[in-house]
């Protein structure tokens, strides 16, 4: 049963397959490499890196991880929220044309792409109110506990959904290299299952529910719309067993990497973040798939957070990555907990560690196999 997972790699030894079996040939590609690279270091990730920093929008090559290390994250995270609504900018007003632009660029230049997106709430963004302010209708409305059976087949926004998922196919499709082929990507919806801080969040909706709305999202893209050029992460918040990281999971044949969000809240965050990594990298090589800390950062006004916290604990197992959140545009406080600006130095000492790996690392790994 095993053995028609694995397929030889060039070197000989077995190598797991996407959970998708007509996957492209680069995302099998990328697959593997992951599946390798894991074992060699930790690559660093930055949301939204390549759209903004805190004092720039938009400008060509530039990137705050650059300024300071002198390379580009070695993956890059890109945010989908409102494409849904069919607009041309996202919840955080970047353009989704630029995005597809940087997407290709970071392709070419031989890094990782991640994906995530805070969907609209389909169903309370209907009940319009004049004297509603946010939450409502967004991501963060929690306040119905229907949201995730009214768009599964027999409920009332579940042609709304539909059309929802085509908008996201469009764009998804439309991410093709110089030749034409399909750029392959992580796809991350449905983010962090275990808190109930979005409509699809644990106390919001059963964990049955949860994973139909990730094997219908699946089914949808891969097979009625052939899209076969994603990786899709599961994922969850803190948790602290298996048990609770698992509740919900859609299942093995839909599934590539099982990542993991946890945010540093105070001086327990080494010791939790510790076991979480520790069952969930176990149990990812037990089916093997992926890994990732696809969201962390620091929340304490530690200036050795990366040298003293995060790289010890992450140099510990085969995290696959970790990536830091976005450097929101203009303002005077972090929204991302992410300390790169404020402690450059001791981000540097992170950089230059045997243990991490930032885009130069991969290109030479060559992840994508060019000749
Ligand atoms: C959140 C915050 C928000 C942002 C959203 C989507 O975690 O950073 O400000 O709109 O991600 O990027």
């Amino acid at each position: 049963m095993v053995l028609t997972l694995l397929t030889l790699c060039s070197f000989g030894q077995k190598l797991p397959l996407p959970a998708d079996k007509k996957a492209t040939k680069e995302t099998v590609i990328l697959f593997q490499s992951l599946y390798e690279l894991k074992n060699k270091g930790v690559m660093y990730g930055h949301q939204d890196d390549l759209m903004y920093g805190y004092t720039w929008w938009y400008e060509k090559d530039r990137s705050d991880t650059k300024e300071i290390t002198g390379d580009y994250p070695a993956v890059a995270g890109f945010e989908l929220s409102h494409i849904e609504l069919g607009g041309e900018r996202s919840l955080d007003s970047v353009s989704f044309a630029q995005i597809a632009e940087q997407i290709k660029v970071h392709y070419k230049r031989g890094g990782i792409i991640t994906i995530s997106c805070h969907l609209n709430n389909p169903l309370t963004m209907q009940i319009k109110d004049s004297l509603s302010s946010w939450p409502h209708g967004t991501a963060w409305d929690v306040s119905s506990k229907e949201v995730v059976s009214s768009v599964l087949p027999g409920g009332k926004y579940n042609e709304l959904f539909n059309t929802w998922l085509e908008r996201l196919a469009t764009f998804f499709t439309g991410l093709k290299d110089d030749n034409g082929l399909p750029i392959p990507f992580i796809f991350r919806p449905f983010h962090e299952h275990s808190g109930s801080f979005f409509w699809w969040g644990t106390n919001i909706c059963t964990d049955q529910e949860y994973s139909a709305l990730w094997r219908y999202t699946v089914n949808f893209l891969r097979d009625k719309k052939n899209i076969h050029n994603i990786l899709y992460a599961y994922n969850t918040d803190r948790v602290t067993s298996l048990d609770q990281y698992m509740r919900g999971y859609p299942g093995d044949d839909i599934i590539d990497m099982l990542s993991l969000d946890m945010y540093d809240r105070g001086e327990q965050f080494g010791g939790e973040l510790d076991t979480a990594l520790g069952f969930v990298t176990k149990e990812a090589i037990s089916r093997n798939k992926l890994t990732a800390l696809s969201e962390t950062g620091e929340r304490r006004g530690m200036n050795n957070w990366w040298s003293s916290v995060l790289l010890p604990v992450v140099s510990k197992y085969p995290v696959g990555y970790v990536l830091t959140w976005r450097d929101a545009y203009n303002t005077k406080f972090s929204v991302s907990g992410n300390p790169i600006q404020s402690s450059p130095d001791d981000f540097k000492y992170f950089y230059n560690s045997p243990r991490t790996l930032f885009l130069k690392e991969v290109q030479e790994a060559n992840v994508y196999r060019r000749k």
